[in-house]
């Protein structure tokens, strides 16, 4: 097995973190307004759950406050321009899906996709993050798992009339989180981040969810190998 460094041998200002960090800073970044904007559009398509959903919205925004403020600790300069790349095409599937009124993509793709994406990163970030962003993180986190709930709830309560939305939805877009979790790869592994470990933690969460809201393990595992084909 590969010995990774241990977190008192990890030198936060070496050129090759901060570089790596400028990127994954900026995805956490632009991950965290994308969610802001994105309940905030689903406040509209669910009236009924608007207070809340605006509640969520505004937890995000103080998630990219405390982000950004990591990179400030560590005197690195996101590289937006990257992180805008790196999910437009989650972004371009949510807009397109919320002009549609496609309530149940939109929450598949907000709530449960990035959702746990953000879950299983912050997890393996923890132990290897600085003591500045730790405790950041671990606020963070805690509030994810709420996040990542809401979706669980309402899905689980539509269950039968969302099925089969909910199958193309994941066909679409698992693919798409393989892609980006290619993409961080080399950056990750400068923060001591693993990607097996990130696909382990990204695939429990998200399994998870899927049973929480109703579906058999045999949909699950069709379901999680949508993610193994290419976008
Ligand atoms: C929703 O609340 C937040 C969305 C953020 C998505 C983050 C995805 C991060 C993938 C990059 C892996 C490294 C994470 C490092 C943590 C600082
Ligand atoms: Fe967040
Ligand atoms: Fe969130």
């Amino acid at each position: 097995m590969q010995q990774l460094p241990t977190k008192s041998e990890i030198d936060f200002q070496s050129e090759t973190y901060k570089d790596a960090y400028s990127r994954i800073n900026a995805i956490v970044i632009e991950g965290e307004q994308e969610a802001y904007e994105n309940y905030i559009q689903l406040a509209e398509l669910l009236p009924e759950h608007k207070e809340e959903l605006i509640r969520l919205s505004k937890m995000e925004s103080r998630h990219k406050k405390g982000f950004e403020a990591c990179g400030r600790n560590l005197q690195v300069t996101p590289d937006m321009q990257f992180a805008k790349e790196f999910f437009s095409l989650l972004h371009q599937n949510f807009q397109t899906a919320w002009a549609e009124g496609k309530v149940v993509t939109c929450l598949l793709i907000q709530a449960l996709i990035i959702e746990c994406f953000a879950i299983a990163a912050y997890n393996i970030y923890l132990p290897v993050a600085d003591d500045f962003a730790r405790k950041i993180t671990e606020g963070v986190v805690k509030d994810e798992y709420s996040h990542l709930n809401f979706g669980e709830v309402w899905l689980k309560e539509h269950f039968t009339e969302s099925k089969a939305e909910l199958e193309e939805a994941n066909r679409q877009n698992l693919p798409i989180v393989w892609k980006m979790l290619n993409q961080v790869e080399e950056d990750a592994r400068n923060l001591v981040m693993d990607k097996d470990a990130l696909i382990e933690d990204f695939m429990i969460q998200y399994g998870e969810a899927l049973s929480n809201i109703g579906f058999t393990t045999r949909d699950i595992m069709r379901l999680s190998a949508y993610g193994l084909k290419a976008v």
